[in-house]
């Protein structure tokens, strides 16, 4: 009885570790494996961190915020409008395709990239969003609500090293 319930936590404890395992390899960035008649033509190697199929093309959003699109184009579903960067997220349907533009939470200065050179900005941004827009009129001063409660204040400041640093 005791055997059989230690077997079952430990089936439990690997499954738990499976799916955590497979949620982090989501979350990275990669290359797309395709097949088929529609994977042609366009560099698929390296940087993509999703995909989107609609009827007949495919879309890939890379790491840096540009959208690889391929596949049937008659109605310029593959048309990335330009500039084809800044996008955090991708959809596609039969004959059309979306992109959500935006910058990633820490990218105070909309360069589309967190590192050191958003700090200078995000000091701006706890001083509050007037003094914020005023120096960064086409930016988000959301983006340093980093621990994502709905408040920017010192309580990200935290969470924004931990960002820059890659924790
Ligand atoms: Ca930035
Ligand atoms: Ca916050």
């Amino acid at each position: 009885m005791r055997r059989g319930f230690v077997r079952l936590l430990c089936e439990c404890v690997l499954v738990v570790l499976l799916a955590v395992g497979a949620a982090w390899g989501q979350s990275g960035h990669g290359s797309v494996v395709g097949w088929g008649q529609q994977v042609v033509g366009v560099d698929l190697s390296k940087g993509c961190v999703a995909m989107a199929g609609g009827w007949f093309h495919s879309l890939a959003p890379k790491a840096d915020g540009s959208i690889v699109a391929w596949g049937r184009n008659d109605l310029h579903q593959c048309d990335v409008p330009i500039p084809n960067e800044n996008f955090v997220g991708v959809a596609a349907g039969e004959w059309f395709s979306v992109g959500l533009k935006g910058y990633p939470y820490g990218d105070m200065n909309c360069d589309a990239a967190v590192n050191g050179f958003d700090i200078d900005a995000f000091v701006v941004a706890l001083l509050g969003p007037d003094e914020y827009y005023s120096q960064y009129p086409d930016c988000d001063h959301t983006n340093a609500d980093i621990n994502r409660d709905g408040v920017v204040n010192g309580f990200d400041i935290d969470a924004f090293v931990e960002l820059l640093i890659g924790g």
